[in-house]
């Protein structure tokens, strides 16, 4: 049976990878709407992939003897002030949840749950990969400044990364 602080822990977790989905969902769509399909193809890809991320924990809780709680979804940030806007918060947001994953990381160590530990290795290892992708965008989009011709080489390219693993596209 699934320690109860660290099945409190992963609800919480639940909550946050929703949460995470919900607020690239929102990014997706405004970048669509403003003529940035690859930015969008990116973005609606990236809000799949934290539903699969809260998908997994809510299987893992379950199977370990636990309840997942499923969260009722708040409404995120709608409106952006553009491109550098959505990915400051992409990575200012990508960075809270390391924080929080580690907190869950903790509490296993402290509940000596070294399943779940194991378990939350796999996002361990995914936040620094995500981390180090929105740094890498970010990088793009200090060099880009100003440039209307780098913002639309810079959303082609982007749609080209999202295509190679999103065949169903949205
Ligand atoms: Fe779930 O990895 Fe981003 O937030």
């Amino acid at each position: 049976m699934i320690n109860k602080k660290v099945e409190k822990a992963l609800n919480n977790q639940v909550i946050i990878e929703a949460a995470s989905s919900q607020a690239y969902l929102a990014m997706a769509s405004w970048a669509e709407c403003n003529g940035l399909n690859g930015i969008a193809m990116f973005l609606y890809e990236h809000s799949d992939e934290e539903r699969q991320h809260m998908l997994k924990l809510v299987k893992f809780i379950n199977e370990r003897g636990g309840k997942a709680i499923i969260p009722q979804l708040n409404q995120p940030t709608n409106t952006f002030k553009g491109v550098r806007d959505i990915f400051t918060s992409l990575l200012s947001h990508e960075i809270n949840v390391t924080k929080e994953i580690h907190e869950v990381v903790d509490v296993c160590l402290k509940e000596k749950d070294y399943t779940t530990h194991n378990f939350m290795q796999w996002f361990v290892s995914e936040q620094i990969e995500e981390e180090a992708l929105a740094r890498n965008i970010m990088d793009k989009i200090e060099l880009i400044g100003n440039d209307k011709g780098g913002l639309y080489l810079f959303d082609r390219d982007l749609e080209k990364l999202s295509s190679v693993t999103n065949n169903d596209s949205v």
